[in-house]
């Protein structure tokens, strides 16, 4: 199985002004493709792992050889993270539905979620991604920040919403600036997707 880039549903300005284009171009054609492309290269010559997802492959991590652990983990992880940021993008879609119902239970207003959102992913230290996690084992929201490009998959919690936090998805318009492109990552959130995602996991 060769793994591939997937196609943007939107177009590379469909988030200007917040995030502009020529940031989404390269971070999708560049950054995104150079995980997958290293992935392929990785699992070369090792058939036995044909057909096993990005998921797959990391839920499953300890089971593969030392010789292509690291670069499958860091590649597959870039890849899975990547695919799933670029499908809860979508500007000036209100909260909304059952899952502003469910943050409203479980961390007692939209606002506090708000901030204690941001403060996580301005304050996480290094590169990695913030989250808002279904924790399914207590059947509640949880954030969560992860290194490099781990997946809260790999702990048994479902994804269903993320900021990227690595410098190459805001330097290029924000430079130093995380609690400005933090702040502006709010009006780019795809609630009627994310709200899609938390139905079908809850
Ligand atoms: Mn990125």
């Amino acid at each position: 199985m060769v793994h591939e880039l997937p196609k943007l549903p939107y177009s590379y300005d469909a988030l200007e002004p917040y995030i502009d284009k020529e940031t989404m171009e390269i971070h999708h054609s560049k950054h995104h493709k150079t995980y997958v492309d290293k992935l392929n290269a990785a699992l070369e010559g090792h058939e036995e792992l044909d057909g096993k997802t990005s998921e797959g492959l990391l839920i499953n991590i300890n089971a593969i050889s030392e010789g292509i652990k690291t670069a499958v983990k860091n590649n597959a992880g870039g890849h899975l993270n990547h695919s799933f940021f670029w499908t809860i993008l979508k500007k000036d879609v209100e909260p909304q539905g059952e899952i502003l119902e469910a943050i409203k239970r479980d961390f007692g207003d939209y606002e506090i979620f708000l901030e204690e959102f941001k403060k996580a992913a301005v304050t996480q230290f290094g590169s990695g991604w913030t989250w808002l996690v279904l924790n399914p084992a207590i059947r509640k929201l949880e954030i969560t920040q992860t290194k490099d490009h781990e997946t809260p998959l790999a702990d048994g919690k479902i994804p269903l919403l993320v900021i990227d936090i690595w410098e190459h998805a805001y330097y290029l318009k924000y430079q130093n600036r995380r609690p400005e492109y933090v702040d502006t990552f709010i009006k780019v959130i795809n609630w009627e997707e994310v709200n899609k995602i938390f139905l079908e996991n809850v």
